[in-house]
Order: C-alpha cells, then sequence, then structure tokens
C-alpha cells in the first residue's frame, strides 16, 4: 500500500475531522425534516462548522499555504506556490434532504498544478485520496477506472442543472440527455460532484459529465481520475478550473462520450 505524503496526510486527517463535525450534523438533520422552516440554517451552520476545522487544521499544518474554499472564498497565502481547495460538504442538497450521500473534498494545487486530492465520503466512511505519482486508494485498494470500452455497457453519471439556473441550461442538459440515454446503459444522478468523479477513479461509474460546477467541486476528484488512470478534460475543450464543465472516462470511453455530447449540440443546431 501506498502512503499519502505529510501533507496528504494532513488533508486526511482534516477531512475525518471535519467529518466527524458533519456525521454529528446528519443525525441532527433527519430529525428536523419535519420542522416547517425544514433545517436550511442548520444545515449551512453545519457547512461552515466543517469549513472552519478544515481551514483551522491546514493552516495550522503549513502557515503561508493559499486557499480557496466555498463558504470562506479566497484566502491569500505568503506562500505564492501552494494553495488548498476544500469543500467542505459537497452534495450539500442530499445532506439536507437527509440523504447519506455527501462529502468533504480537500484538494492542493501547487505551481499551478493539482497534485492531491482527498475525497471523503462521510456515510459510508470511505476516504478516497490520490497524489500525483502515487496513485489513487480507497483504503488499501489502489483504484483503477473501469475498463469497459462499450458505450452501451457504461454506467454514466451526470449532474443536472438547478434552480436558478439560466433556462439555456437545463435545455441543453435535456439535449444532452436526449443524446446520452439511448446510447449507454444507464445514467445516474446522485448529487456530489467529488463523489462522482471519486466514483470513475474506483471503477463505479464508467464516466461522469457535468457542466458548470465550481474548483472545490471537481479540483479532489480530478486528481484521483488521473491517477486510477482516467482522463478528464473539459467539454469543450477549455480550461475546467475555469469553466467548471467536466468529462471523466477512461481513455477509451472518453471520445465516445464526447461524440455524444457533440450530439446535443448538433439537435441545438437543428432546431434553430
Ligand atoms: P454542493 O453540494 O457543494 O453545492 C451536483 O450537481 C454538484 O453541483 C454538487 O457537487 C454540488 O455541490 C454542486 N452545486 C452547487 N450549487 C448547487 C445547488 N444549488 N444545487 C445542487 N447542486 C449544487
Ligand atoms: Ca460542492
Amino acid at each position: 500500500m501506498s502512503k499519502p505524503s505529510p501533507v496528504g496526510t494532513v488533508m486526511i486527517a482534516a477531512a475525518r475531522a471535519a467529518g466527524r463535525s458533519l456525521a454529528r450534523d446528519f443525525g441532527e438533520v433527519e430529525n428536523l425534516q419535519v420542522s416547517k422552516k425544514g433545517p436550511a440554517d442548520f444545515v449551512s451552520n453545519a457547512d461552515h462548522r466543517a469549513e472552519e476545522i478544515i481551514y483551522s487544521a491546514l493552516a495550522k499544518a503549513r502557515p503561508g499555504y493559499g486557499f480557496v474554499m466555498e463558504e470562506r472564498g479566497i484566502v491569500e497565502g505568503t506562500d505564492k506556490s501552494n494553495r488548498f481547495i476544500v469543500d467542505p460538504l459537497d452534495g450539500t442538497l442530499n445532506f439536507l434532504h437527509g440523504q447519506p450521500h455527501y462529502a468533504v473534498s480537500i484538494a492542493l494545487e501547487r505551481e499551478g498544478k493539482l497534485l492531491t486530492g482527498v475525497v471523503y465520503d462521510v456515510a459510508k466512511n470511505e476516504i478516497f485520496w490520490a497524489e500525483t505519482g502515487r496513485g489513487a486508494w480507497l483504503e488499501n485498494r489502489k483504484l483503477r477506472v473501469a475498463a469497459r470500452t462499450r458505450l452501451n455497457e457504461a454506467v454514466v453519471a451526470t449532474g443536472t442543472p438547478w434552480h436558478g439556473k439560466a433556462e439555456e441550461m437545463h435545455a441543453n442538459f435535456a439535449r444532452e440527455m436526449l443524446a446520452m440515454t439511448p446510447a449507454c446503459a444507464g445514467i445516474r444522478r446522485y448529487g456530489s460532484a467529488a463523489l462522482d468523479l471519486a466514483y470513475v477513479a474506483a471503477g463505479r461509474f464508467d464516466g461522469f459529465w457535468e457542466r458548470d460546477l465550481k474548483p472545490w467541486d471537481i479540483a479532489a476528484g480530478i486528481v484521483l481520475v488521473r491517477e486510477a488512470g482516467g482522463t478528464v478534460a473539459e467539454i469543450d475543450g477549455g480550461d475546467f478550473m475555469k469553466t467548471g464543465s467536466v468529462l471523466a472516462a477512461n481513455e477509451e470511453l472518453h471520445p465516445l462520450i464526447e461524440q455524444q455530447l457533440r450530439h446535443a449540440a448538433a439537435f441545438a443546431r437543428k432546431a434553430d
């Protein structure tokens, strides 16, 4: 079994500590479902608590490193070559609705390159971690993307646009589904992009695509997929850390899924 680097070890410990706090709060959320107001404020506090735990642990262990965090935003470090990219609670909507599929996601970017990724599935107590050159791991298991090469046998995960997104995003997603559902074995939408990418790394999903995410949703998962031998690219060929649109799969399926997504764009042109 490979061991994480010292900074990787610190990141895993921070994810576990945040996970303990989230797990306690998740128990409470389940009770709050029946209240009229719902648990929204409580969940927002749970999210902040988890982020503070991660921030204080990492800032103490690596003073000077910068941060990009979902809640707190950007914290400039004195060390300009290292920054942590943190999502304390990915899958917030699942958490809010009492569904045990949510994660802590922490990545380290060094000299502009993603180096380390930790995704912690709190409810299932699964720590996925990867470091460039050290492989991707789930406990003692070295992760490898699935070997399937036929799209009609592939289970592909995605993320739907949500309430508040532009109508065009919803229409585009509908076209992408129209292109994808007849082509693959099945589609899944579990609600945590970090875990979707971890599942691609673990061979549980054959592919994953989603548009318009944030760097903290995807940074750690990208390291996992790459180190598990998969391919990650921006859907339209741009920079996914800017657009947040990612497609991840093994080397063979990646172009096949990409081709279906191109068909979706062609539906739009036909409709004009
Ligand atoms: P979050 O749970 O941290 O918000 C699911 O499609 C992905 O989109 C998740 O990684 C989720 O991260 C992100 N996302 C951001 N805003 C969202 C929202 N309002 N509803 C659902 N998912 C959202
Ligand atoms: Ca997120």
